[in-house]
């Protein structure tokens, strides 16, 4: 404790002295660095690392930073893949939340004849990808790890309705004690070769049902409740997993689209915007700062201390990062990170607070894609992360940063034959010049 208040009043002093305009001179020579932070002169002059390290994060080593974590992965009992034959899948799962006391969790489930066939073969029953021809079920679970399927919570509704290809990846509201699931509405089988630019596209608004319980019946609104941004605009071409949250009495609900021409990997900018409204149904009106968020094709959010945190997943130039925005729109990097859940679903207990000073999260369940290694019978399976991100845990072994990772699997990221040709080229153009 004593350490905890030295280090505050030190980080107090530090950020005092930062904020000072003092134009750095040419710092001639000054004392070591101490060994204990409590010997630090707070008039010292740090490099921009050191500076870091006090100014940017909560804290400058893990196992006092709040919002860095490493992750522990389960597998669950109680789901079944048809021997991960491709024809079923379970993958993006909502928040989990806790009701008649036993846990809730939704996702999007595809059950069809044949595995994913990619768009030139789909058809009303054949899935183009993973996520066509979807419903939302969903499953309870009394400690999180051994499930029971209940069933269908959301179908595909009859055409024209949107959603009526496919209805996939949910989050859950709850809101004045009744529920609502948003959820990607597909009108068209995804994957439909874009006609703008290379790559395809993954066209689908957002859709809400609501109930009066999480065991349904679920009443669709048959509307779309985040519709694209206009052409030219950055969400004109997908709006994708809603994460709906409360906050000062109000509905903030995160989304993700995709900006730009897609790179040489055939990436497009994921980006991340903010919908806020006074009812579930809407009006949403976007926020002047979109996009919110760099980066992360998965992102997972959850409310913390008096703002919110957000893990960002695979992609962009800040994947990897646990961030936090105290006022629910600028984002600042929190801690690096690895090996983080893939398109998790949280249990998240001030999700729907609307608390200033929400505890933050111990664990979740996330999607594994391709569960089976066979890209041509692809399928997704769920799983358990657990994880220290909470102010009311503290388990140092969630704080590691060491984590070996088996030797085999660096060497599975092997050099392609391409690659092996231009080191083979650049080596004789050196043996070559001497
Ligand atoms: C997910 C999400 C959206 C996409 C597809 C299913 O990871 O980004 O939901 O449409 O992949």
């Amino acid at each position: 404790m004593k350490r905890a208040i030295i280090f505050c009043l030190l980080t107090i002093i530090l950020n005092a002295c930062n904020n000072k305009k003092i134009v750095p001179e040419v710092v001639e020579s000054q004392s070591a660095f101490p060994l204990f932070l409590e010997d630090l002169n707070p008039e010292r002059e740090l490099s921009a690392a050191m500076k870091r390290s006090f100014n940017d994060y909560e804290a400058p080593r893990l196992l006092d930073n709040e919002l860095y974590t490493n992750f522990k992965y389960t597998k669950l009992e109680g789901f079944d893949y048809n021997n991960g034959d491709g024809t079923i899948t379970r993958r993006d799962p909502s928040k989990i939340i806790f009701e008649n006391g036993k846990y809730y969790v939704w996702y999007t489930y595809r059950h069809t004849p044949t595995e994913p066939k990619g768009y030139a073969n789909a058809h009303d029953t054949i899935p183009s990808k993973d996520w066509d021809l979807c419903e939302i079920w969903y499953a309870t679970s009394k400690d999180g790890f051994t499930w029971k399927e209940q069933g269908v919570a959301i179908p595909r509704p009859p055409k024209p309705n949107p959603g009526h290809r496919s209805v996939s990846t949910t989050d859950i509201l709850k809101w004045k004690d009744k529920y609502y699931l948003y959820y990607q509405a597909f009108s068209e089988p995804s994957g439909k070769p874009s006609t703008e630019e290379k790559g395809v596209t993954d066209k689908c608004p957002i859709a809400m049902s609501w109930s009066n319980s999480p065991d349904g019946p679920w009443t669709p609104s048959n509307e779309v409740v985040i519709p694209f941004g206009s052409k030219n605009e950055w969400d004109n071409r997908v709006i994708h997993d809603p994460s709906p949250f409360i906050r000062n009495g109000k509905i903030y609900l995160y989304y993700k689209s995709g900006l730009g021409k897609r790179d040489a990997n055939n990436k497009h900018w994921d980006c991340w915007g903010l919908a806020i409204a006074e009812q579930p149904e809407g009006p949403f009106t976007k926020h002047a700062l979109n996009p919110v968020m760099n980066s992360g094709h998965e992102t997972i959010l959850f409310p913390f201390k008096k703002g919110i945190a957000s893990i960002v997943g695979t992609d962009g130039i800040e994947h990897y990062t646990i961030q936090y925005a105290e006022d629910w729109v600028n984002f600042e990097i929190a801690s690096t990170t690895k090996l983080i859940p893939t398109a998790a679903g949280v249990f998240s207990p001030d999700a729907f607070t609307d608390s200033d000073n929400a505890d933050g999260i111990t664990w979740g369940l996330a999607h594994f894609i391709n569960a089976g290694n066979n890209w041509s019978k692809m399928y997704s399976t769920l799983g358990r992360f657990d994880c220290d991100l909470s102010q009311s845990t503290n388990d140092p072994s969630l704080k590691k940063s060491n984590i070996l990772y088996p030797n085999e699997l660096y060497f599975k990221q092997s050099l392609t034959k391409k690659q092996r040709e231009r080191i083979a080229k650049e080596n004789n153009q050196l043996l070559e010049s001497k």
